[in-house]
């Protein structure tokens, strides 16, 4: 602990003696705040900063241009559950075979895992997360009017700010420490992810109603005439604005950001924006903005809340004392379910940045997203081709605030994600809906799976293939260039060290 203060007291001279870091009376330094934005679907290449020319996201490349840009950083999964499960334990999610809930599931943290929020508690944080939650919530057969226990609140989360699951999905109402946010009793509310309730409108029977048409699946429950997965009756007064939600988010990260800043004790807020998955309701400031349809105005708008959230750091005087890491949970997918005309009016625009594959994919744009650190005056502006994940949080982070605490999975990779060092981890297994790559160094490979070539729904190519693949990503960054034939030994190799790692 004194180790660390000093550390950061010489790292804190180095960089001019900030005064936030600094506090006068001990003169021990406040540990970092640290602030954890984490997108949802946003592809590598849907950045400015990562090439984008069709799409200007000046606010996200302010954290690029200034911090570490890592060209290497990635989700855990191609999907979101598992991806949060790992940034948020240090775990392979694979190991509990997890895979996208329903908004009914119960929690899938087990509450006495360690977790980064109860690592960062015990290290004297105030914690938060504010905005999607994806990870269960109760029981399985919890009353959504009660209040709902175990959840973000019983993890480690000290406060929560949430949308159960998906906005896509019910309940769509807002979740605070455990509580529906603006429920009335009077109007309970019941969900169902099977069976319609009688007299309720859904998406099959009453088009009529709808505002967004439904592409496959979310065809049940009309709420805001948007068609969503699951059925839902009541709780009309705790309904959530669709086209608000990104205000809404932003004005409780404010509220904490303002609150906490004048603590004493440092913070780790999670803020985990809903864009762009779908459904893409722009609020209307956006709305036509990016001229490539809702998905690219939502990026629009989820850019504007990044540099609202810089704008916040910088007024509360904390900037050179916080620490942002910006990523995304997986990669993009253009329709994922709904006619947004994100295909239509895509253009010339790779949301994945020219990488194959996207979400649900075991191919690189699955995992491969956007991965930025920005810490005013401590972290150097620069590109980093490191291997990083989420997952590594956990350790990361741990290091950085002079934790003993240990994660199954998680690798220390801080001095990476400071910049101090080009090094980030040697290996990492990569999921995409249950099935498993291996990333070594610059080589990936894709063990053969059975199941189709591509999801036709979204159009994405998943990865399935009858021979096991291997890519050279540093000289064959699109994996256009399957070279497991050519290099069986290699294959051979790598195989049996994933299989041990995989421990099967
Ligand atoms: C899929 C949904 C998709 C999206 C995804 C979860 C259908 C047909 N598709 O099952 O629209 O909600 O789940 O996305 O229902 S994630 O980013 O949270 O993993
Ligand atoms: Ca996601």
């Amino acid at each position: 602990m004194k180790l660390y203060c000093l550390l950061l007291l010489a790292a804190a001279c180095l960089v001019g003696c900030s005064k936030q870091a600094v506090n006068d009376e001990t003169s021990e330094v406040r540990k970092p705040n640290i602030i954890f934005v984490y997108l949802d679907d946003l592809g590598y290449g849907d950045i400015s900063a990562n090439g984008a020319k069709a799409i200007n996201t000046p606010n996200i490349d302010f954290l690029a241009n200034n911090g570490m840009n890592f060209s290497n950083g990635y989700a855990s999964s191609a999907t979101c559950t598992p991806s949060r499960f790992a940034a948020f334990t240090g775990m392979y999610p694979w190991r509990n075979n997890l895979k996208i809930l329903p908004g009914t599931a119960p929690l899938i943290i087990d509450t006495k895992q360690p977790t980064v929020p109860k690592m960062l508690s015990k290290a004297g944080y105030n914690t938060a997360i504010i905005g999607k939650w994806h990870l269960g919530l109760g029981t399985s057969d919890k009353n959504w009017n009660e209040h709902i226990t175990p959840g973000p609140n019983e993890v480690g989360f000290d406060y929560s700010y949430i949308m159960a699951a998906t906005q896509d999905r019910v309940p769509t109402v807002y979740i605070e420490d455990g509580d529906v946010v603006g429920l009335d009793k009077n109007d309970p509310i019941e969900i169902d992810y099977k069976n319609k309730f009688e007299g309720e409108p859904n998406a099959k029977d009453n088009p009529e109603l709808l505002t967004m048409k439904w592409h496959h699946g979310h065809n049940q429950a009309v709420i805001n005439g948007i068609p969503r997965i699951g059925y839902m009756k009541g709780g009309k007064s705790a309904l959530w604005s669709d086209v608000d939600m990104a205000d809404h988010f932003l004005d409780k990260v404010k509220m904490y950001i303002g609150e906490k800043a004048k603590e004493d004790k440092p913070f780790f807020l999670t803020y985990t924006m809903q864009q762009p998955h779908v459904p893409r309701t722009p609020h209307p400031r956006f709305k036509g903005k990016s001229g490539m349809g809702p998905r690219g105005d939502v990026i629009l708008e989820a850019d504007w809340c990044v540099g609202e959230l810089i704008k916040t750091i910088q007024e509360a005087g904390i900037e050179e004392n916080t620490m942002i890491i910006f990523s995304s949970d997986n990669g993009p997918v253009l329709n994922d379910g709904y006619y947004d005309e994100a295909v239509e009016l895509l253009g010339d625009h790779s949301p994945t940045g020219g990488l194959r594959g996207g979400k649900y994919s075991l191919y690189d744009a699955g995992t491969h997203v956007p991965f930025i650190t920005y810490w005013k005056g401590t972290i150097k502006g620069g590109k980093s081709n490191a291997l990083v994940c989420q997952m590594d949080l956990f350790a990361s982070l741990a290091s950085l605030v002079g934790s003993e605490e240990k994660s199954a999975d998680s690798e220390n990779v801080i001095a990476a994600l400071l910049g101090s060092s080009k090094d980030g981890r040697e290996d990492l297994i990569l999921e995409a809906t249950t099935r498993t790559s291996y990333r070594k160094g610059d080589f990936v490979l894709i063990p053969s799976y059975k199941g189709p070539k591509v999801n036709k729904q979204v159009n994405i190519e998943l990865g399935n293939t009858k021979n096991v693949q291997l890519f050279n990503l540093k000289e064959d960054p699109f994996q256009t260039n399957n070279i497991a034939e050519q290099q069986p030994e290699l294959v051979q190799q790598l195989m049996d060290e994933f299989v041990a790692k995989r421990g099967e």
